[in-house]
């Protein structure tokens, strides 16, 4: 027999704090499924990263089961793909903790992620949301990962945890894989309709700055016809035309044409014809996805079934990893 190459393992996570948007589909979630066919992939719903922030108890029962059934609907086949919840894999929460025994305050303390939400919840600057990226770590490196695909607002974490990982083998020994992440060309940092210079996030306060995934089209064309462009009104990729980049980014990544394409396709016309073309794109884009979603979103029985069984192995292969490191340590086993 043929001696078969053992396949890379991919590895990424997605908070399930509130419903997905195109900014988490287009940097994460797409590539998710796209790298289904050539590695080994695992993937959470990283529902112990979202009590960082305030959540309503009855609304966050809901958001993870429907960011569960959204990421099916996206393409995370389950017959493929790992694909679990963390808080039902008790080794995230094990290994985050050992970890941050090896993690130092100043490393944290230069997150940039830990420096935007600590200004935007100044009420609530737990230790949780401090050690954020320790988890981060855990949850990766638990399952000896090669690669994470993530979109470009994690790359520090990544570097983070590469640190870690080589940090903690340094002392004791081949323990960890030291991972990559895989940050897509086009798609990897979708910016707010409303402000271009700000990211599109799903806590964005103004709702017209982003599009979730499940919105109507109805509400798609609003918010792109609203979307904040200049006043050129040509449509080109150039520095300082942040709204219409942003704009073409997403229109390149749904339609798979490229900006030069684009350019020529939307040569003399205005910005109001391109701001449509782009809303129908991503309406037709999502259409599916909803379908999908509609119909997944029903069966909460053959969800539960799916995340089940995903946990159980989850467990399986994440227990070899902590044992190894406590073993490592000196905690008697
Ligand atoms: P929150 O707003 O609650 O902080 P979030 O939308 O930033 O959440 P996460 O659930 O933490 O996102 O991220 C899931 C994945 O989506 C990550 O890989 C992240 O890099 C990616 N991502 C999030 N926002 C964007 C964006 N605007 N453009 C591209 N990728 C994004
Ligand atoms: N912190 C990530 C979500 C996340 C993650 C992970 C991503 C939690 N654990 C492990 C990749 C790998 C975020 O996108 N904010």
């Amino acid at each position: 027999m043929e001696n078969e190459k053992k396949r890379e393992v991919v590895f990424s996570a997605i908070q399930p704090s509130g419903t997905i948007t195109l900014g988490n589909y287009l940097g994460a979630v797409r590539n998710w499924v796209a790298m289904q066919e050539e590695y080994d992939c695992i993937y959470a719903l990283a529902d112990l990263h979202t009590i960082t922030v305030k959540q309503e108890p009855a609304q966050m029962r809901k958001n993870i089961i429907d960011a569960y059934a959204s990421i099916m609907a996206c393409g995370v086949d389950v017959e493929k793909s790992l694909f679990f919840i963390q808080s039902h894999v008790h080794t995230h929460a094990e290994l985050a903790w050992l970890l941050s025994c090896y993690t130092q305050f100043g490393e944290l303390s230069r997150m940039t992620q830990f420096k935007d939400k600590s200004a935007k919840h100044a009420d609530n600057i737990n230790a949780g949301l401090f050690t954020y990226p320790v988890l981060m770590a855990a949850d990766i490196l638990l399952y000896q990962a090669d690669k994470v695909p993530v979109g470009a607002d994690q790359k520090q974490h990544i570097e983070l945890t590469r640190d870690i990982a080589e940090r903690f083998n340094g002392r004791y020994g081949n323990v960890f894989k030291v991972p990559e992440g895989f940050i897509p060309k086009n798609g990897a940092r979708v910016m707010s309709l409303q402000d271009p210079s700000k990211k599109m996030s799903k806590s964005d306060e103004n709702v017209n700055g982003c599009v979730h995934l499940l919105d109507t089209p109805e509400t798609i064309m609003r918010k792109f016809k609203r979307a904040i462009t200049d006043s050129e009104a040509c449509v080109r990729y150039a520095e300082g035309k942040d709204g219409i980049n942003n704009l073409m980014s997403i229109y390149s990544a749904v339609t798979g044409l490229t900006f030069e394409q684009i350019e020529h396709d939307f040569d003399g016309k205005g910005y109001g014809d391109f701001k449509v073309a782009v809303g129908e794109a991503v309406v037709e884009h999502l259409r599916p996805i909803q379908e999908r979603y509609n119909q997944l979103v029903k069966d909460k029985a053959y969800l539960e079934e799916c995340y089940r069984k995903a946990d159980e192995i989850a467990t399986k292969i994440s227990r070899r990893t902590v044992s190894k490191a406590m073993k490592k340590i000196g905690f008697v086993l």
